[in-house]
C-alpha cells in the first residue's frame, strides 16, 4: 500500500497518525450505529434484500424502499443516497458492489469503486462520519481476504485528500471479518495491537 504523501509535504508517520483518529473498527450491526451515513450492500434494483441490506431497510422502514427504488438502476461499481427514515443516521448510502466471478471480470475496480463512490457522495453531503459493511463478500461471494484489502485501501486513499467524511467506521459482522480488519489496520499502524 502507498500514500501519495508527496504533495502535502508532510511525512507519511504523521499521516499515519492523523488518519489513525479518523478510522474505527466495529463488530456488530450497521443498523445500530451513531454515524451520519450508513452503507448498504444493495443490487442495481435497489429494491432491498437479505443480508445488511435486509436489516437496513428493516431498522429504516417502508419508506426507505420507496425511496431507493427511485433512484434505480444503480450500476455496479456506483451508489446512491437517500435518507435514513427510522434508522439514527441521517443517510443511507446505497452501494452496488460486484458478484464475483472469479476475479477477471474487473471486480476488484468496481468494489473500490463502489466504496470511492461512497465516500464522494458523503463529501458532497458534508456528512462527518460514515459506516460500511464489508460489501460483496456475502451473497455477492467475493473473497473477504482481498475484498478487506480492497476496502481498507481505498479509504486510506481518500482520507488525506478530503475533509470529509471526518471518520469512517469498518462494520464487521463476523468476527472472521472482524479480524481480518483489525490485522491489516495494525499492518498499516491504524490501530494499535492490545
Ligand atoms: N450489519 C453489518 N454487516 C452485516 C449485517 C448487519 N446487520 N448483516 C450482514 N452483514 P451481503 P453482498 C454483512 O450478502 O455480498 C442483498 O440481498 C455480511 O456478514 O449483505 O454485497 C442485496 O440486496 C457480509 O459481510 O451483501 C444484494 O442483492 C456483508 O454484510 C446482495 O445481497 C455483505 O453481505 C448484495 O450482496
Amino acid at each position: 500500500m502507498k500514500l501519495d504523501t508527496t504533495s502535502a509535504g508532510i511525512a507519511p508517520g504523521s499521516i499515519m497518525a492523523d488518519l489513525a483518529h479518523r478510522i474505527r473498527l466495529v463488530l456488530g450491526d450497521i443498523t445500530s450505529l451513531n454515524v451520519q451515513a450508513v452503507v448498504t450492500a444493495a443490487n442495481e434494483s435497489l429494491r432491498g434484500g437479505g443480508g445488511v441490506d435486509g436489516a437496513v431497510h428493516s431498522a429504516a422502514g417502508p419508506d426507505l424502499v420507496a425511496a431507493s427504488r427511485q433512484l434505480a438502476p444503480c450500476q455496479t461499481g456506483d451508489t446512491r443516497i437517500t435518507p435514513g427514515f427510522n434508522l439514527a443516521a441521517s443517510h443511507v448510502i446505497h452501494a452496488v458492489g460486484p458478484v464475483f466471478h472469479g476475479g477477471n471480470s474487473n471486480e476488484s475496480d468496481l468494489l473500490a469503486s463502489a466504496y470511492r463512490r461512497s465516500l464522494e457522495l458523503a463529501a458532497a453531503h458534508q456528512l462527518p462520519s460514515i459506516a460500511f459493511p464489508c460489501i460483496s463478500t456475502g451473497v455477492f461471494g467475493f473473497p473477504a481476504d482481498q475484498a478487506c484489502v480492497i476496502a481498507i485501501d481505498t479509504v486510506i486513499n481518500w482520507l488525506p485528500k478530503n475533509q470529509f467524511p471526518e471518520t469512517v467506521t469498518f462494520c464487521c459482522f463476523q468476527a472472521t471479518d472482524h479480524s481480518l480488519y483489525c490485522d491489516r489496520l495494525i499492518e498499516l499502524g491504524m490501530i494499535s495491537e492490545g
